[in-house]
Formats: C-alpha cells, structure tokens, sequence
C-alpha cells in the first residue's frame, strides 16, 4: 500500500489581514492530485487539522470538502487531532465521515469501528440509491478494522496497522485513562506517562504486517523546552516497535529520528516569516518498506520579508515580490500618512514593522532638537498615518518624564 504523510494544514489561519483559505483549498487540491498521480491507497494528516479549536464555519466548509476530495477513488483519509484540534469538534461529523471511509481520529480508542459497522465496504448513505451503492463498492478498496489504539487498513490481504494518539495533552491523558477505568500514576512525570500511551496504543501491532503510529507531539533533540506552547519531549518517549512514525506540529519536514524512524512532514503552506518555503509531503510503500524523498508541493504564497529605508524602497520591494506576501521591516524617516496608505494598498503588501532608525541621516539629527511631544507626534503618524489624541500623547510626555527623572535618582 501507499500511504501520504502530511500534517498542520491550520485550516482557517491567517497572516495578519489576510485570509489563507483559497491557498489552503489549492493545497488540498494539490495532495490530492499528487495522491491520484502517485496512486495512493490512504492519507494521514498528523494533527492541526484546524488552526483554532472552534474555527471559522468557512474553515469546517474547507475540512470537509477536502477530505471528500482526498477521499476520491476510493482511498482512505485519516485525520488525527493536534493541539490546536478540539477534539470533539473535529470529530463531531464522524458518523457522515465514517460513510465514506474517512477516519476522524480524537480518541486512543478505536473499537467502535470494528464493531461491524466499518468492517467491510460501507453502504452509501442512501440505500435505495442502486448506481450509487454499485458505484460506491467499485471505488472502495480498502477495509477498515478497529482495534484499541488504531486501526488496521487492508487491501488484497495486505494489512497495515496505524496507531493513532492525538496530541497528548494532561487533560487527554486523563480522559482516556478514565474512560479505560484507569487511574492516572500522577507520580510519573508526563514524558513518562506518553511515552506509555504511546506504546499502549502500539499493543495490537503483529509481526510481518507494516505497524505505523501516528501522533502530534513536540520532539526534540536539543535543549530547546518548548514550541507553540508544547513541551519538549525526548525522542525516548517513541515505542521501538513502528516501522515508520508520522509525527505532526513542527512545521519544517525534519527527521525527528532515525530509529524508530519519526518523520515530521511538516505543513504544506508556509505559515510564519522565519518558517522555511520548502514544503513536501512523504510517501510511504509498505510494501517495499521504502520512504520516498520529500515530494515538494508548489501551492501557497510565499512569504518574504525584507527592509526598506524610505518610501521608494518599500515600493520597489513591493514591486518586486509582487506575488508574495510581504512583510516589510522599515527604518527609515516617518512615513507620511498618504505615502503608508499607498504602501498598505499594495497587492503584496502583508505587515510594515517599524524598526529603530538604521542609517544616519538628517532626520536623526534633526530629530535631536525636537521635544518629546513632537517626537511622539512623527512615530505616530510613521506607524498609523495620522495624530495621536491629545491624552495619549500626554500620557507618552509625562512617561518620558518619568524616565528621565529616574535616570538621575
Ligand atoms: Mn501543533
């Protein structure tokens, strides 16, 4: 079988203003091509499905579009919940998803698929549709099993088994440690206690099938403590058992590991000004057990930021990135209220951040003469193009003030 390996697609976030929603539709678009091309049986999306926990209603309308499109010909779309997932939420459409062989994963607990209900080609939703029902068998290829911990996926007698552990938060430890009728060893510290639940949900792999585990989490090499407000966890949290590990949350495709092999693929449209522009997705044979190099994705904008001194320059650059977004770091002379009106209305236009004057130049100087106020008057009108109100401005001179007084104590 093949499988994709992509994650954090953050449907519904934005850059600054900026809706991404049609770049994220176009991604979707592009995976599934990819999938039709490279003829892809199933498609795992690490977690960050969404970007918030309730997301916008024009994000779901995107989710659930682009899973039917993933879904197409028959393949089988796994959806896994981050940390930016609401679990529920994500999974509130599962009884319509599991018609159509896509599995909303936000619980360890996947029993209620093997119950018969999913064990076999699934009826279409209408049973008196007879083309569909026809139609609907023809294109479904894959048997989908339950098991606790994951699912078993299989295709002329081939079985793959995918474990699959949503973020791991403290709270979801809990849950599903309750919901087991556990109780939760609170003196385990918590890289413990996932590095258990991993292995746990791991508990039905066989021997001579290909075993793969799923899960988002923040894994690090490094000192470095945490990302997107996740804690770090070392790499000797991951059971040894997987044969390929598909990791979701750090948006660089990284390998985490090499043994268990653990591969983040990273998100597909570049999302933060210091994130990198080269996205991919991984394929994986489990036939062939090969992992194919990273597949480069070619949709979403680029995001580029850059300096500019002066109102020509913060044109000139905008001119020429102009199919980008672009974030411009200014340190120049006080941009007046027209001139950052016209820079705002760009088409590349993203965000103007104004940095402490870099070079020398007579304004600096001639700034030196200038009283607090008028000081306050030029930043203010360099950053939103008008003048402050008399209050604030007070406020800003009585600060200063305040300062210089406490320089001298
Ligand atoms: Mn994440």
């Amino acid at each position: 079988m093949k499988i994709l390996h992509t994650a954090d697609l953050h449907l519904g976030k934005r850059l600054g203003k900026a809706s991404r929603l049609d770049e994220q539709c176009e991604v979707v678009k592009e995976l599934a091509a990819l999938a039709d091309a490279e003829d892809v049986d199933a498609i795992l999306i690490a977690g960050d499905v969404f970007d918030a926990t309730v997301p916008p209603s024009d994000a779901e309308r995107v989710f659930y579009r682009g899973l039917l499109t993933l879904a197409e010909r028959g393949r089988t779309v796994i959806a896994l919940a981050g940390n930016h997932d609401d679990e529920k939420r994500m999974c509130a459409a599962k009884p319509l998803a599991d018609l159509q062989g896509i599995v909303l994963a936000g619980e360890v607990d996947y029993t209620a698929l093997g119950d018969g209900a999913l064990d076999g080609p699934l009826p279409p939703a209408s049973l008196l549709d007879v083309a569909a029902a026809a139609d609907y068998l023809k294109k479904q290829r894959l048997k989908i099993i339950g098991n606790d911990g994951g699912i078993t996926i299989e295709k002329d007698g081939e079985r793959v088994n995918i474990a699959l552990v949503p973020y791991p938060s403290e709270a979801r430890l809990s849950r599903w440690a309750e919901k087991r009728g556990e109780s939760v060893d609170y003196s385990l510290d918590y890289a413990e206690r996932v590095k258990r639940e991993l292995a746990r949900a791991c508990g039905f792999f066989r021997d001579g099938e290909y075993n793969m585990l799923c899960t988002h989490l923040f894994l690090t090499k490094s000192d470095a403590d945490s990302l997107g407000g996740l804690v770090a966890l070392p790499v000797s949290v991951l059971p040894e058992t997987p044969d390929y590990i598909a990791l979701g949350h750090v948006h660089k495709r990284y390998t985490a590991c090499k043994k268990p092999l653990a591969v983040y693929s990273g998100s597909p449209l570049q999302y933060a000004y210091d994130e990198s522009r080269n996205k991919s997705v991984t394929i994986i044979d489990t036939k062939s057990r090969r992992i194919s190099d990273p597949i480069v994705l070619k949709s979403g904008k680029k995001l580029t930021e850059t300096e500019a001194f002066g109102f020509d320059e913060c044109m000139k650059k905008l001119d020429a990135n102009k199919s980008d977004y672009v974030r411009i770091r200014y340190g120049g002379e006080p941009l007046g209220k027209a001139e950052t009106a016209e820079i705002k209305s760009h088409p590349a236009f993203n965000d103007l951040v104004v940095t402490a004057v870099r070079r020398e130049n007579a304004a600096t100087v001639r700034r030196a003469n200038l009283s607090d106020g008028e000081i306050f008057d030029l930043y203010y009108d360099g950053r939103y193009g008008a003048k402050p109100s008399a209050e604030l401005k007070a406020a800003f001179v009585s600060l200063m003030e305040e300062l210089k007084g406490n320089e001298t104590d």
